[in-house]
C-alpha cells in the first residue's frame, strides 16, 4: 500500500492476488512432523468473508503490529505531533500505534472484533450462510509461542482449500495452492516475543486452471480444514525419510534414505529395536541412503504389524511406527508379499454430513471399520489426496489404500502451471505417505480425455510418482470406450494397475457388455480392477429392479456386476462407488436433493442400502 503517493492505489490493482502466487510453497520445503514438538494453533480465530479480496488488494496486513503500521503509515505521524526523524522503528513498535492510524484512515476491517469460527473446519458447515460460499474468507488470531533460542520454527498448514496467503507480524511468509496436502513455512525469524498476529487468506474458488478444475461431481469444501501448527526442530535437522522393503520378492532387503535439511556430512543412526542392531547411514550434502537384510514380520491386512523406529543425525531424532510389506505385479496379477490378491475395496470421498471435508478421528476410523464389515481389504480414498490421519489408522487396522490426487476430468492438460500444480499435490502426498504400509496404489487421474497432452502430462506424473517412490503400484481410474466396449486409454501404456470405472447397469444399458470388456482389458496383460461401477439409491425407495433410485435397482446391478467379475479371473479387484451417500451440486432430482446416493450406506451412515449386504456377501465368497 503505497498511501504517500494515492491512497487509493489499491483500486487500480487488477488482481489481488497477483503479488502472492508467483512463488508457491511446495514439496521442496515440506518436512516430517509427524512425532516432533508442536504448537497447535487450533481454537478460535476471528474472521471476515472477503469476496473481492480486500485484505489482498489494500493490505489489511499492513495493520499486524506497530511495526508494520509504521512501515506503511511512518510518514504521517506528525500529526501527532511525533517528530519524523525521530520516530524510529524501535520507538514504533514499543507504542500501540493501531489506535493511532484509526484516528488517521478509516479502516474497512476490525480483526478483534471479527466473529469468530473455530479452526479447523469446513467455513460452509460453520454457520448456514457460508455453506455455499466460495471465494476468499481471512483468518486472523495472535497467538505465544514456546520456541527455545536454539530451535527453528515452522508453520504448518494441513489442508488449505484451494489456495491461500499466509501474513505473520505484517509480513507475507508465503502461499499454497492444492487443497488436499500440509505445507510448511519458516517462521523461526519472524516469531517475536509477546503476541504475533498472523493473517491467513483462503480462497476456494474453482478455476479452470486448477487442479481440479471447475466441474466435480463433488462439493468445493471452503477453509483451514485440518490443523495449523508450529512445528519445532534442531538448527540441523532430518526432513525426511524413506524406509521400505525392496519389492524383489526376497522379503528381507530394506532400503532407507534419509533427506537433512541442510547440506552437511555425517551420519544418521536407524533404529528399529525389533529388528536387531541399529544401522548406520552415511550423510552426504545432506542425503543418505543404506541398503541392509533384515527379516521383518510382513504387515498384511490381517496381520497389520508394526515396527517402532527412530532416526538419528546428531541432536535431531525422530520416531515413526511403521510396517513392511511388499506390493508388486507380475504380469496381469497383484502380489502382496509374494502371494496373489483380490483387492477387495470400496471408493469413499473424505466427507461427513456434520463436519463436511474436516473429518474427527471417530468418522475416520468408523469409515475403515465399515470397509472390515463389508468383508473388504481396500478403500480408494477418492479423489483427492485425504488426511495424514486416515493413512496412518489404516496402517494399524489394517486396509490398503488407493491415494489419488485430483487430476479428475477436464484438466488444462495443455498448460505447464497446470502441470506443476498437480505434481505439487503429488508430491506431498507421497513424501507424506510413503512409509505407510497401507498405501500400496498411487492415482494420478480419474476419467481424463484420451489426447496426447493428456498422456504427456500423466506420464510426466508417473515418472515423478516413481522417481519419489519406486516401491508402489501407479494407477489412474480409466474411462471405457462404450461403443468399442474395451478399454483402449493410451494411458495404460505406463500405469502398474489399470483402474476401469463403467457403469454398466447405471448410466448405461447393456450389463450383458461387462464380462466382454473385462475380456477385452485382459489383452493389456495387465493387472486391473474395476475402480468405479454402481448406481444410486435413495435410502428406504422400494421399487423394483428396473426403477431408478431404488434400492432393488442398485441392488441388481452390483449383483450383476459381481457376477460378471466373478467369472473373470483377470479381474484383480473393484472399489465400487461408493461407501456412503455425498454432497454434490450436481445432482439436483427430487430423490438426490444436492447428494450422489450411489453410496451403500446414507450420507449420515446410519442406514445401510441393499446393495451394502450384497457386495458384503461377495466378499465373504472370496474369501
Ligand atoms: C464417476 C466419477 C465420480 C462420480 C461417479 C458418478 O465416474 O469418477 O467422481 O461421482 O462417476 O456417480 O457418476
Amino acid at each position: 500500500m503505497k498511501n504517500e503517493k494515492n491512497p487509493y492505489e489499491n483500486i487500480l490493482t487488477r488482481d489481488p492476488w497477483e503479488h502472492f502466487t508467483g512463488d508457491y510453497i511446495t514439496a521442496d520445503t515440506w518436512l516430517d512432523a509427524s512425532f516432533r514438538r508442536r504448537e497447535s494453533l487450533a481454537g478460535e480465530w476471528n474472521y471476515t468473508e472477503d469476496p473481492y479480496n480486500n485484505c489482498l488488494r489494500s493490505g489489511w496486513y499492513n495493520f499486524s503490529t506497530s511495526e508494520s503500521i509504521y512501515r506503511t503509515y511512518r510518514s504521517q505521524f506528525p500529526a501527532f505531533g511525533i517528530d519524523e526523524k525521530e520516530f524510529t522503528v524501535d520507538l514504533a513498535s514499543q507504542m500501540d500505534l493501531l489506535p493511532m492510524v484509526k484516528q488517521l484512515v478509516p479502516l474497512d476491517f476490525d480483526f478483534d472484533l471479527w466473529p469468530v469460527m473455530n479452526l479447523p473446519c469446513c467455513w460452509n458447515m460453520s454457520a448456514e450462510k457460508y455453506f455455499l460460499y466460495e471465494g476468499s474468507m481471512v483468518f486472523t488470531r495472535t497467538f505465544r509461542h514456546s520456541r527455545k533460542e536454539d530451535e527453528r520454527a515452522f508453520l504448518r498448514i494441513d489442508g488449505a482449500n484451494y489456495r491461500c496467503a499466509v501474513f505473520l507480524g505484517g509480513f507475507f511468509i508465503g502461499s499454497h495452492r492444492g487443497g488436499g496436502g500440509d505445507f510448511f513455512i519458516e517462521i523461526t525469524e519472524r516469531l517475536k516475543p509477546g503476541d504475533n498476529r498472523i493473517i491467513i487468506v483462503v480462497d476456494n474458488t474453482r478455476r479452470l486452471e486448477q487442479v481440479p478444475m471447475i466441474n466435480t461431481d463433488w462439493f468445493n469444501y471452503g477453509g483451514l480444514y485440518r490443523g495449523i501448527d508450529i512445528v519445532y526442530t534442531p538448527d540441523t535437522f532430518i526432513r525426511h525419510f524413506f524406509l521400505t522393503l525392496i519389492p524383489d520378492g526376497t522379503m528381507k532387503n530394506i532400503r532407507c534414505s534419509v533427506t537433512l535439511d541442510r547440506d552437511v556430512d555425517g551420519k544418521c543412526l536407524l533404529e528399529v529395536p525389533e529388528l536387531g542392531e541399529p544401522v548406520s547411514i552415511p550423510i552426504r550434502n545432506g542425503f543418505g541412503e543404506v541398503f541392509f537384510s533384515r527379516k521383518p514380520e510382513p504387515w498384511s491386512p490381517k496381520n497389520p504389524k508394526i515396527y517402532d523406529v527412530a532416526i538419528t543425525f546428531g541432536e535431531d531424532r525422530i520416531t515413526d511406527r511403521i510396517g513392511f510389506r511388499e506390493i508388486r505385479v507380475e504380469k496381469d496379477r497383484i502380489l502382496l508379499n509374494g502371494r496373489d490378491i483380490f483387492l477387495k475395496g470400496i471408493s469413499t470421498h473424505e466427507e461427513s454430513v456434520v463436519n463436511g471435508r474436516s473429518l474427527s478421528p471417530e468418522e475416520v476410523r468408523e469409515n475403515l471399520t465399515l470397509v472390515k464389515e463389508l468383508g473388504g481389504n481396500f478403500l480408494r480414498l477418492a479423489h483427492y489426496p485425504h488426511s495424514g490421519m486416515t493413512s496412518r489408522m489404516a496402517d494399524r487396522m489394517g486396509v490398503l489404500l488407493w491415494e489419488e490426487i485430483p487430476v479428475y476430468w477436464a484438466i488444462q492438460f495443455e498448460n505447464p502451471d497446470t502441470l506443476a500444480d498437480a505434481k505439487n499435490q503429488l508430491e506431498e502426498l507421497i513424501l507424506r505417505d510413503r512409509n505407510r504400509a497401507s498405501v500400496v496404489i498411487w492415482s494420478v487421474g480419474n476419467e481424463n480425455e484420451d489426447t496426447e497432452r493428456r498422456f504427456t502430462f500423466m506420464e510426466n506424473l508417473v515418472k515423478c510418482a516413481k522417481e519419489l517412490d519406486d516401491s508402489r503400484l501407479v494407477s489412474a481410474a480409466c474411462l471405457v470406450n462404450w461403443e468399442e466396449n474395451s478399454v483402449q486409454d493410451s494411458l495404460s501404456k505406463v500405469l502398474d494397475v489399470i483402474g476401469i470405472n463403467e457403469y454398466f447397469g447405471w448410466y448405461l444399458p447393456g450389463i450383458e457388455r461387462v464380462p466382454r470388456l473385462f475380456d477385452e482389458a485382459s489383452v493389456l496383460g495387465k493387472p486391473f480392477i474395476v475402480s468405479e461401477t454402481g448406481a444410486g439409491a435413495l435410502a428406504g425407495k422400494r421399487g423394483n429392479e428396473n426403477e431408478f433410485f431404488t434400492e432393488e435397482k442398485q441392488r441388481k446391478v452390483y449383483e450383476d456386476q459381481t457376477a460378471a467379475i466373478r467369472k473373470c479371473p483377470n479381474i484383480r479387484g473393484m472399489t465400487p462407488w461408493i461407501l456412503y451417500d455425498f454432497r454434490t451440486p450436481l445432482r439436483t432430482n427430487v430423490f438426490q436433493n444436492k447428494y450422489n446416493l450411489k453410496g451403500l450406506l446414507t450420507a449420515d451412515k446410519k442406514r445401510r442400502k441393499q446393495a451394502f449386504y450384497t457386495l458384503k456377501s461377495f466378499y465373504e465368497e472370496l474369501d
